[in-house]
């Protein structure tokens, strides 16, 4: 069998890998010619553990070939981004752009799986859009909706074995994209229709972002009444029926920080909660970068001299190198922009280079700073040990004091 999957990104390569271990002929498309290089080199160019000794193995065997434009194929898969746009409204136009692409060679018998995270009613949408510039194929594909659900970081142990929810247009089309998926996934592939699995992978991070938000909430109420966040999150877990998350310094990435929103633009009156979340964690980020400020300014006051400070982390979480949408990468910025000219160090051991920020050793950074300011909890900074002489704004736990 063959498969095209049109997106090789941060979950599009990892599944061809994964699909072309398992005796799938792939081929991957991006519309990226460097990313179609690297990885026909078998390089990938993300950072994933363990995944480039995958590639390398699936692209010297020829069960993995990238290139620009798709081919013909028995299954196609968009994999691409759905960002949104500036009034926070869902842009499906790479979905549609890939489905346009695969367009012309959907033949009888083939299947269609949209992976994207999309708002409800994307698939029904994109099989309009099919069957207006191909009438003759009505009734004779099998078109679905099937999320990821991985976690960056744990891509390859998780593609395999995490459940999977499965929504065809018909059932016909949801018992093909049963029978695709079952060939690599071992957990259980739950069957439901297009509109309800839609919703369901808004859901899930909905609701990840609604319990990060009451954790994010807690940490700016013990900040004002002087307790330990850290210690009251420990103690009221201890309750056999509460289990609150770890707030941070904000929401990042391209999934919680994003999904929810296409919740909101279409139900705005039926989603305060979700919509509530997505401010109180946005919010986190300015109370963050407000916190560095009066640090600096304080600093300042006591020592008659500009602080240096260390901004750890530029990732949207611990130990990836994924920038997008990073409430680190915003608190930094911020702080640089008023920073009045108090040298700022910038840290994040899992890049080598920015384009933008100049990357001081995390080690380096943490002996010059006044004030450090722990933005990402990467593995690194847990090497640290606790210094009474510096300012430290732990807002991701670090030291927990
Ligand atoms: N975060 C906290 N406190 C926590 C947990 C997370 O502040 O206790 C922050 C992180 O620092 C980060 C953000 O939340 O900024 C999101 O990180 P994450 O680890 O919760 O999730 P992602 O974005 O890496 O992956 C999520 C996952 N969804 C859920 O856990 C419901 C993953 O399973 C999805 O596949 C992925 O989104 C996606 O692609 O949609």
């Amino acid at each position: 069998m063959k498969a095209c999957f049109m997106g090789l990104g941060y979950i599009g390569l990892p599944t061809a890998i994964i699909a072309a271990r398992h005796g799938i002929e792939i081929i991957g498309v991006d519309i990226n010619p460097a990313v179609v290089e690297k990885t026909n080199a078998g390089k990938l160019h993300i950072v994933e553990p363990g995944l480039e000794e995958m590639l390398k193995e699936v692209v010297a065997n020829g069960s993995l070939r990238a290139a620009t434009e798709p081919s013909t194929a028995d299954a196609y898969f968009m994999v691409v981004p759905t960002p949104f746009k500036g009034d926070h409204q869902p842009d499906v136009s790479y979905v549609e752009s890939a489905t346009r692409m695969v367009l012309p060679f959907l033949k009888k018998g083939d299947l269609y799986v949209i992976e994207s995270t999309s708002p409800v009613g994307t698939t029904e949408a994109m099989a309009k859009i099919i069957f207006d510039e191909r009438p003759e194929l009505k009734g004779e594909i099998f078109i679905a909706y099937c999320p990821e659900r991985v976690l960056p970081g744990n891509v390859i142990f998780e593609l395999v074995n995490n459940d999977r929810v499965i929504g065809g247009l018909d059932e016909a089309s949801t018992d093909k994209a049963i029978e695709f998926y079952s060939q690599f996934v071992k957990g259980t592939l739950h069957r439901t229709n297009a509109r309800t699995a839609e919703m369901c992978k808004l859901t899930e991070n909905s609701s990840r972002d609604v319990q990060i938000a009451f954790a994010n909430e807690l940490s700016m109420i013990c900040d004002a009444a002087g307790i330990n966040v850290w210690e009251l999150i420990q103690l009221a877990n201890r309750h056999p029926r509460v289990n609150i998350l770890q707030p941070g310094c904000g929401v990042g990435g391209h999934c919680i920080a994003v999904d929810p929103y296409f919740i909101t633009a279409e139900f705005p009156k039926e989603s305060r909660l979700i919509a509530q979340a997505r401010e109180i964690n946005n919010f986190k980020a300015e109370y963050c970068a407000e916190k560095v400020k009066n640090a600096m300014l304080r600093f300042e006051l006591d020592h008659k001299r500009k602080p240096v400070v260390a901004m750890m982390g530029l990732a949207f979480k611990p130990n990836i190198d994924d920038l997008r949408e990073s409430p680190a990468k915003y608190i930094t910025t911020k702080v640089m922009q008023g920073c009045n000219n108090a040298e700022i160090l910038v840290v994040e051991p899992n890049i080598t280079e920015h384009n933008v920020f100049k990357l001081t050793p995390f080690d380096e950074a943490y002996r010059r700073a006044d004030i450090v300011v722990l933005l990402t909890a990467h593995n690194e900074f847990r090497t640290l040990e606790y210094r009474d002489d510096k300012v430290i704004l732990d807002f991701c736990g670090i030291f927990k004091k």
